[in-house]
């Protein structure tokens, strides 16, 4: 089987019990990045520790759901079979989305905080053609040890409640020029924690994530609620 631990197995049922849910409801499902702890699309190679992830969400289209995905920067990388095979739909910027009556901001949130500076720069150097061009020169096998590495030095995604709320109050002013500009809500990913704000115009979302909180928004058509999939709708 493939190498991953237990952890990431249970994991991956959760999330996998998770879409079957959403099949049976239908609508359109938006991933919002950093699915993958690290994914980089050669011309010809995908990463086939996926696989099963992969199945999942072609199973979810062919029932009907639209599955949409908004690049992180865990798995920027992509090419034709992310963009044309398994996706609907896939984004690799912020994206202004309109449901009925609802303007939805999507961000994946990496590069808001004010203060990130040095993080902007890296992440405007990693996603440069030159970059890419480099890092797709090597082999998979070097590419994938480097990224791992990097990927389990940086993997400290429980933070202080301190550090959170300097995260979310910096947020607060983030998303407030788009939600007073007419959006009614701002979506995140990123941050690890998952809350649900009611700002003077509009809603701040900042989805949590699936490793801790098992976290997801809904928007039933009026509103857009955050749910806890383990505590609300686990069957
Ligand atoms: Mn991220």
């Amino acid at each position: 089987m493939l190498n991953r631990t237990k952890k990431e197995v249970e994991r991956e049922e959760i999330l996998f019990n998770f879409f079957d849910h959403v099949r049976k409801t239908g609508g359109t499902l938006i991933i919002n990045g950093d699915l993958f702890d690290f994914y980089f699309e050669y011309k010809d190679v995908i990463p086939k520790v996926y696989a099963p992830f992969y199945y999942q969400i072609l199973k979810l289209r062919e029932s009907g759901v639209r599955v949409h995905y908004v690049l992180g920067n865990h798995d920027y990388w992509v090419m034709d079979f992310i963009n044309d095979t398994l996706f609907d739909k896939v984004y690799d910027d912020d994206v202004k989305l309109k449901v009925g009556e609802k303007t939805f901001y999507i961000t994946h949130g990496d590069g808001f905080l004010s203060w990130d500076k040095s993080y902007r720069a890296l992440k405007k150097f990693i996603r440069s053609h030159l970059f890419i061009w480099f890092y797709r020169s090597l082999h998979p096998r070097i590419g994938y040890s480097f990224a791992n590495w990097v990927s389990k030095k940086g993997d400290h995604y429980v933070h202080t409640k301190e550090y959170n709320k300097k995260i979310l109050d910096e947020m607060k002013i983030q998303s407030k020029p788009f939600l007073d500009g007419g959006c009614d809500y701002f979506i995140s990913g990123h941050y690890h924690q998952a809350k649900e704000l009611d700002m003077k115009n509009g809603k701040l979302l900042i989805l949590g994530d699936w490793l801790s909180f098992f976290s997801y928004g809904k928007f039933d058509g009026n509103d857009l609620r955050l749910h806890f999939w383990k505590k609300d709708e686990k069957k």
